[in-house]
This record gives C-alpha cells, structure tokens and sequence, in this order.
C-alpha cells in the first residue's frame, strides 16, 4: 500500500532543489536564459508545490469534517501580486533569499517580474481580495468564487494628458499559480426555452430545452493564512465550449459558423468590464453573472449530493452564500431553479433553502450602479430563471399587500419588476428578498440604506439588515508593503499585531516618544524616496522627498472629486504666482486612478488634471513649491509603494456618496493623516483616532437635502475671492490654451445649480482644512504624533475585524482545526 504524499514532505524539501528543479526541468531553463521572468515562474512553482500540500490538507479537512462552510461569490478579485504574499504568510523569506544567491539575484528583482492579477475595478474587486486573506488567516472554511478573465482591469497610459486604454492580457506568460480541474466542469445552459409537462401523478413539470450550454472550467488558486498551515481556494471559472466545433458544420466547408459557437461561448470569461460604478446593460455582462452563479451552485450541490445523496434538508447547516454586490444575485433564483427543476423539491422547501442559505452585501448608494436588467433580456437569455424570479415576485407582493394593505403604489415600488416601457428585473431586490442578511459597508452606509434606498425593505425585515464595516489586510497593506515601519513597529510593540491587529494600539502609548519621532521620520523620508523614483521612471516629474507627499489615488469619478482637488492645486499655483508665500509649505501632488472608458468627464477631469500638472511642472517659479504629477495605470502593486510614502490622504467624496472606501484605511495604517468629509468610513476613520488628528472638511449628510433646495454656485464662487480666482484662471484658457473650451463641461458643472457633487460649496472649507495641514506639517514634531496616533488608532480596520463579525453575525462557521494525528 503507498503512503499518500503528506504536507510534511515537501515542507521538509530543500527549496534551493525545488527551485533548480523547476528551472531547469519543468521550464527547461538554463544559464543562458536566466531572466528575471523564469526565475520568478521557477519561484512560484517552487512555493506553489508547498501551498498545495496545505491546501490539500485543508480541504481535506474542509471535506471530510461536516462542518458549515462559505462561498464568496464575487464578479471580482482584485489580487494583484501573488509571490511576495505567500512568501510572507508561509514564512519563506530567508529560504528564498538564500535560492536566489545561487542565480545571482534578489528577491525584489525576481518579485518585480510578476504581472498584477486585475481581475477587478476598483475598492470592490481588492476587498474580496483582503477578505480572502483574512478567511485563511482567521482558518475559516471560505472559498472564494469568481471568474478566470482573459483580460483583466484595461492598462492606461497617458498620450498629451489623455488616457489611452491598451488590453490587460495577464495570462499571456502563463499562471503559475493557478490549477486546473477540467473533471470539475460544470454545464452552464443558455436560451431555450421552457416546456410543460406531467407526469404520471398528476404533477406539472417546467423542463428548460434547447438550450446552448457553455462549459465552466475551474481553476484553483491557493490562499494562504498567516503562518497557520491553512490554505484556501480562490475557485476561477473559464468558459469553453462544449464541444471543440461542430462537426458536421465544419465538415461541410462552413469552418466560420463550426468555430463561431466555441468562440461565443468563450467570450464569456474573455474580459474584465471596466466599470466601476455603472453597469452599462449589456447582455455579456449578464451572461458572466449568469455563468459565475450557476457554476458555483452546481458545483457544490453537486459534492453534496455526492456526500449526502439528495436530502437537502440539513443544507444550511452547512452552507451559506455570501453575494459580493448584486452581481452574482441571479443566483437566488438559480438555487431554486436547481433544487425545484434538478431535484423535484417543492417550491417552500426549495424556498426554505435559498432564503436562509444567501447573504447579501451592497456596496453603493449610486442609483446608477444599482443593476436592472430588461426583462426581455431575461426572456431570450434565460427564460426559466425569469418565470421563478416572477414566481418568488409574486410570493413576496403577497406579503408586502399583508403588510401595507391597499396600498399598491407599495407594491410597484417593491415590486421586483420596475414597471414602465422596458420592464426590468431590479438585480438589488432579488439580492434582499432571496437572503436572510442584508448588509451595507460603513456605518454611514449603512444608516443610509436602511432609511433611504431600502427602506421599506428594512420597515418590512429590520432583524435582515446589519452593518459591516470594510477593513484591509495588514499582512500586504503594513507588513508586505511597508517592511521598515512593520520592523520599527515590532521592535516597539512586538509583532503580535500581524494578525492580531488590535495590538497596533499600543503604538498609542509611545506616541510622544522623541527617538521614536527619529526613526519613524527616516522610515517615511526612506519610503518617499522609493515613490520619488516611481513618479520620476513613469512620469518624467522630479518630487522632492522632502516636501509634504499629498495624495490622491483611486478611480476617477465626480463623486470622488479629483476635480475638488486640482482647483486646490489651481489655487496653491496661484498664490505662488501671486507671492502670498508667507507660511507656504512646499508640496508634491500625486494623483493616480482609471477612467471608465465611456466616462467623459471622467476622461476629461483627466486631462485637466495633466494640463494643469505641465503648466506648474513648467514653471521654474512653482518649482520650489509645488510640483504635480499624474501616475499612470495605478493598480494593487503601484498602491504598495504609494501608500507607505503618503503624508496626507486624500478622501474627499462629496459626503453620503463613496459607501465606505478602503484606500482610506490603508494610507491610515502607513500613518497618512487624512483630509477628508465625513463620507463612508471616514467616519468611522476620524471617530477612532480623533478630530484633532484628521483634517475634516465639507457639507455634513444631514445637511444635503437643505444645501441642495437652494444650492447656487455661480454666488458662491463670487463670494470667495479664492475659488472667484482659480476659476478665473480655468477660464481664462491658461491650462488649454490651443485647444479653447476644452474643459468647458467641466467648468460647466461646478457652476451647475445642480450640481450634486457640491464641488462650490465645499472648496473653501477644503482650502481651509488644507491650510491647517500644510501649518501642521511644518511642525515635523506634532505632524509625527499624529501619524503615530494615526496608525495605533488603525487596529479596527483589518479585514480580520470584519471578517470576523461577518463570521459572528452572518455565517457562524467554525475555525479549521487540524487533527495532529492526521
Ligand atoms: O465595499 C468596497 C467598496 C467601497 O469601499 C467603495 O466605497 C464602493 O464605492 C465600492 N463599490 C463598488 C460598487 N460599485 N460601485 N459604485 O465598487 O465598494
């Protein structure tokens, strides 16, 4: 009998041999080639072979043990990097350093050659990404699902100030990470239509036929926890085709039409859409969602049919169902549709089931990104799942005219169809009535969902809805990204806060402590520096390390106000060309983020801000004072070397806008002091580490119905000489002075009566929050305190924290614990 290969063996390798094995056989490299690219798949696979054992053992675990698990169903992951993340969570460093010697390279070297995987727009995307790491951190049972795009987040790069958007094809080199399981494939149907039927007692059938099904293909990425042995699984599915084409067709000459039914089905999973806040309708994106949703379900009823046979009773027990937005919330009626149609459960049953195994999480207040889908779409495309999503709409109209007898205007505004010229399926509603938890990402959020956009769900189902504040993981976002301040930190504190974050709060204790002061100074001058080098290889512009680092780096949206921002630059270029430099504090400004490329004043607020960046760049006079730059393509790797060099964070959404933000949160732990409303986590944000120690700005959310009754810019403008010059100076043509009008719109909106961005009403309020910063700055002594108080006041926002109450409160599944005889 063989002995099953065990953790322990390859645990016990020698990683040097492994290495050498996989360069030179699995890769076929040698000497001659060795670049910088095969030595880091070399790496990969070398660490990949360890993570498979655990994660072996993990599923094992997870398999064997009946115990209650997650899927975290999510269109996105942002995970960018994955090399230098395994390397810490399993402890690897020294060894790697080591194996490297013999190639005559570093680790920072070989690291640099990994493509970012982008598998997601924007905060969303990356917040999947650091829940999957606190999962495995905090050894709960959770597997990540989502979608395997062949292009992922579009690259930008800038020609005279525009952005040009070039394809993402990250998988080109190959993926070391990933494994494929091709005997897990699942069948994913499309079109057709329905047939009735009864049979033999009398009980109708509705049987979906003549349907073109698509292949779903897993890959498996391993997750590992912080040194903990476990390893989960990012679960990616690929569309393929059926069959390769179709025969007869491509035998009788028509190789166009054989090969186009494997291409349409493999356009699926071919890109990433790039919008982070609007869904633009299009029926691939449905297709995606549809996809993702019902692989997935398919895929773990059928392992429980295999363990358990077809007693669905004890299901929830052991599932739950975690929706990342209303993206994969199709799959509330493709649960039904496989318990009702695949396994002859009665509708309550069946019922029962899906509404107490899915869970719902809203990110966005924008009416705009709240998906709907035009119910002749669902006709065509998936017409069983539109006659159960009108099933479990009339159920649930019966409860709402319980509740609200008489009133039918209720029932048309909680109706799951909006009613209307192109009827549509409102993607959100189904999400809230389909799932017995119901949360938001701040508590802002939170409050304003459940007193606004759903209230009457929340009138109808208070014990459904809850609040999850959003967090960041540690390990990439302090420990990974900021290795000289991790060190400072585990020399004051011991290093205990990896993964247990709340320990960062001992920080505050040593906040006055002046050799402390000393050190964590060097630590920011030292991170600057490596940003200087950045911002001058991709943009040409020379920072000064020295100078006050203000940044901001996000998408580019209205909401989020880059334009708010530059009229500040405007106006700090205007007292330098006006000489009011008494108290001026020197400043580089960086900004960074992607347009959706359909979003014109998106694009535009883009060029503007490169425009206005060439004209101060330019000008030997703003030199010493000022300098601005734009980086292109910002993603997760770019983040790494940008949050730890941040002195002030700019989070400036016009407030009740951004649902919570997470880039926030990181800047924080780095110890950015932040500029910011009182929008999203902000709040929460400057609630830990106090007013005194956050520069707040703005309209309150409370006070936005008022402002808006009787908003009139064009006076407000008059009446601030600051804002009346800067836009003299936008107007008059000084940043586009060949191309007249260019930034009208954008001129045009901040002077808009309804404008809803606000960007008037709050400018001098930020200018002023802006002036106390740049004040404070110039004491490096009490600017240090604060970004001591700032980190040590970060601990609540780790994704462990989160993941956590999410545990305690939604999913209530058990920590992995391995059996030591095992
Ligand atoms: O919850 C993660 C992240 C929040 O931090 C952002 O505030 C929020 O805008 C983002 N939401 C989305 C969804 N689409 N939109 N808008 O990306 O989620």
């Amino acid at each position: 009998k063989k002995t099953p290969i065990s953790a322990s063996v390859i645990e016990n390798s020698d990683l040097s041999e492994d290495l050498y094995r996989h360069f030179y056989y699995t890769l076929g490299r040698d000497q001659v080639n060795k670049s910088q690219r095969y030595l880091y798949q070399a790496l990969a696979l070398t660490i990949r072979d360890r993570l498979v054992a655990k994660c072996r053992a993990t599923n094992q675990h997870r398999e064997t043990t009946p115990h209650k698990q997650v899927a975290y169903l999510s269109l996105e992951f942002l995970m960018g990097r994955a090399l230098n993340n395994a390397i810490l969570n399993l402890d690897l460093a020294p060894q790697v350093t080591q194996a490297l010697t013999h190639y005559g390279s570093e680790l920072e070297q070989v690291a640099a050659a990994e493509h970012d995987a982008g598998l997601g727009n924007g905060g969303l995307g990356r917040l999947a990404a650091c829940f999957l790491d606190s999962c495995a951190t905090l050894k709960l049972p959770v597997v990540g699902y989502g979608l395997r795009y062949e292009y992922g987040m579009f690259n930008q790069s800038l020609e005279q100030g525009r952005q040009i958007e070039q394809p993402d094809h990250w998988l080109h080199e190959g993926h070391p990470w990933e494994i494929a399981a091709p005997e897990q494939s699942q069948r994913v149907k499309f079109f057709g239509h329905v047939e009735v039927y009864k049979d033999k007692n009398g009980r109708e059938h509705r049987v979906w036929v003549n349907t073109q099904d698509v292949l779903a293909v897993p890959y498996d990425v391993p997750i590992p926890g912080y040194r903990n042995d476990v390893v989960n699984r990012l679960r990616l599915w690929k569309s393929e085709a059926t069959e390769e084409f179709d025969l007869s067709e491509f035998n009788a000459g028509s190789y166009p039409e054989a090969v186009a039914k494997k291409n349409q089905a493999e356009q699926i999973t071919m890109v990433l859409y790039p919008n982070d806040a609007s869904e633009n309708g299009k029926e691939l994106r449905l297709r995606q969602q549809y996809f993702l949703s019902s692989a997935t379900l398919q895929d773990i009823i059928a392992k429980w049919v295999k363990q358990y046979g077809e007693d669905f009773h004890n299901f929830p027990k052991f599932h739950v169902f975690q929706l990342n937005d209303t993206h994969p919330s199709i799959a509330v009626a493709e649960l039904m549709r496989i318990l009702l149609d695949d396994y002859q459960l009665d509708w309550d049953k069946a019922w029962q089931i899906t509404s107490s195994t899915m869970a719902y999480t809203n990110h966005t207040l924008l009416p705009e990104a709240l998906e709907k889908w035009p119910v002749r779409l669902f006709e065509r495309l998936l017409p069983r799942l539109l006659e159960i999503i009108y099933e479990i709409n009339a159920r649930f109209l019966q409860q709402v005219a319980t509740c609200w007898p008489g009133d039918t205007q209720k029932q048309r505004d909680m109706s799951l169809i909006e009613e209307g010229p192109e009827p549509k399926v409102r993607m959100a509603y189904l999400a809230i009535v389909g799932s017995y938890s119901v949360n938001g990402v701040a508590a802002l959020h939170t409050e304003l969902l459940t007193n606004g956009l759903f209230k009457d769900f929340y009138a109808l189902w208070p014990e459904r809805f809850n609040n999850k504040t959003n967090g960041v993981t540690p390990r990439r976002w302090l420990s990974h990204c900021n290795p000289k301040l991790a060190n400072l930190i585990n020399q004051q504190i011991g290093d205990e806060w990896v993964s247990d974050f709340s320990k960062v709060n001992a920080l505050r204790a040593k906040f006055d402590n002046k050799s402390l002061h000393k050190q964590w100074q060097q630590v920011k001058l030292d991170n600057k520096q490596a940003l200087v080098d950045l911002v001058k290889r991709e943009t040409g512009v020379e920072f000064d390390a020295t100078m006050l680092f203000d940044v901001q780096v996000k998408r580019i949206h209205e909401y989020k106000r880059q334009l708010l921002n530059i009229l500040h630059v405007i106006h700090l270029y205007e007292r330098i060309r006006e000489g009011e430099l008494e108290g001026f504090t020197p400043r580089c400004v960086l900004f960074g983020g992607k347009a959706a490329p359909g979003y014109f004043m998106a694009k535009l607020t883009i060029r503007l801000i490169n425009h206005v960046a060439d004209a101060i760049n330019n000008d030997p006079v703003a030199k010493p004072y000022l300098r601005v730059a734009f980086l292109p393509n910002y993603n997760v790797t770019a983040m790494e070397t940008i949050c730890p060099a941040t002195d002030l964070s700019e989070q400036i959404s016009t407030t009740g806008k951004e649902a919570s933000g997470t880039g926030n949160m990181k800047f924080m732990m780095n110890g950015a002091l932040t500029i910011g409303t009182l929008d999203g986590a902000n709040i929460e944000i400057s609630e830990a580490v106090g007013l005194d120690n956050f520069f707040l700005f703005g309209a309150k959310a409370e006070q936005l119905t008022q402002i808006r009754e009787h908003y009139n810019p064009n006076e407000i403008i008059a009446n601030s000489p600051n804002l009346s010059r800067v836009m003299g100076l936008l107007e008059s043509g000084h940043f586009n002075l060949f191309d007249p009008d260019l930034f009208q719109p954008l001129i045009n909106s901040i002077r808009d009566n309804h404008d809803q961005w606000l960007t008037a009403y709050d400018f001098d309020s930020y200018v002023k929050a802006q002036e106390d910063a740049a004040a404070l700055y110039q004491d490096q002594s009490a600017w240090t305190q604060k970004s001591i108080l700032n980190t040590a006041a970060s601990g609540m926002f780790s994704s462990d924290r989160t993941i956590s109450q999410y545990n305690n409160d939604i999913w209530q599944v058990q920590a992995i614990e391995f059996n030591k005889a095992q």
